[in-house]
């Protein structure tokens, strides 16, 4: 036998680990000005996360270090290592502690998306038009007009985004929004957001979706809704025909069978 393990000096090694890696990675601002009501609870999730991951982390490495250090060979040291089989409270301890883990990291993503995706009753829909390369959109309750390459939303207004991708995946991401959703042929996808900040931001297409993909961008300027109220008034194009057919062909769960089109 080797001897019992340092335990506690370990402990303390993996605890001070824990803690410079924690205070490194939380002080990054890593996602911007944080512009709607969900980017504080998604913050903090981000948060928790990073602070298991670095204890796990740390778990890792201390354990790893110290077995190259206390078991190195020795000079001279021909030998084969101990015939070691099977430590049952060891195999149930790292079987169960992952799953607690992984099990409280999807119960609390869970909690945050089910607050964060709240429809409330005065919510406004917006639709969203992907293609290569460009973004536009659609106010149905706007006598449905349309804009190009720019967005505009009210402040403090729950929006419902109602993705319609025209060609391939596109992806709807706003960083200080801290929300992103795929855009998927055939079918609409939803995002729910309540900007709580007026400013000009950024829509980004996140998914890689051909030549143009790295400058497949729009402008977003949330607004006090009379300022928004004024530039709807302004827009003058309604939603054109093809666009407008993928919002009533589009499905909200899953796309037709390819057999249904005649395809
Ligand atoms: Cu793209």
């Amino acid at each position: 036998m080797y001897g019992r393990l340092p335990i506690l000096k370990m402990l303390a090694a993996i605890i001070a680990m824990t803690v410079v890696i924690c205070a490194v990675m939380l002080s990054i601002n890593w996602d911007g000005q944080a512009a709607s009501t969900a980017a504080p609870k998604i913050d903090d999730l981000l948060n928790v996360m990073i602070i298991i991951s670095s204890f796990v982390f740390s778990v890792v490495i201390v354990a790893l270090f110290y077995a190259l250090w206390k078991f190195k060979v020795k000079p001279g040291d021909e030998s084969d290592g101990e015939p070691i089989h099977g430590n049952t409270r060891l195999e149930i301890a790292w079987t169960l502690i992952p799953t607690i883990i992984v099990l409280f990291g999807g119960g609390y993503s869970w909690k945050v998306l089910d607050e964060i995706e709240e429809p409330v009753k005065d919510a406004m829909t917006v639709d969203v038009f992907s293609q290569q390369y460009a973004w536009s959109f659609g106010y149905p309750g706007k006598d449905n007009v349309y804009s190009q390459g720019e967005l505009h939303v009210p402040v403090y207004r729950q929006i419902q985004f109602k993705m319609h991708a025209q060609d391939v995946i596109h992806s709807f991401w706003v960083p200080e929004w801290r929300i992103k959703k795929d855009n998927v042929p055939g079918i609409t996808t939803t995002a729910i957001v309540t900007p709580d900040r007026v400013g000009t931001y950024q829509l980004i297409c996140t998914e890689l979706c051909g030549f143009g993909h790295a400058s497949m961008r729009a402008t977003v300027v949330v607004e006090p809704p009379g300022q928004f109220q004024k530039w709807v008034a302004g827009l003058k194009e309604k939603v054109p025909q093809p666009l407008e057919q993928s919002v009533t062909q589009d499905t909200e769960t899953n796309p037709p069978p390819l057999t249904a089109g005649g395809a």
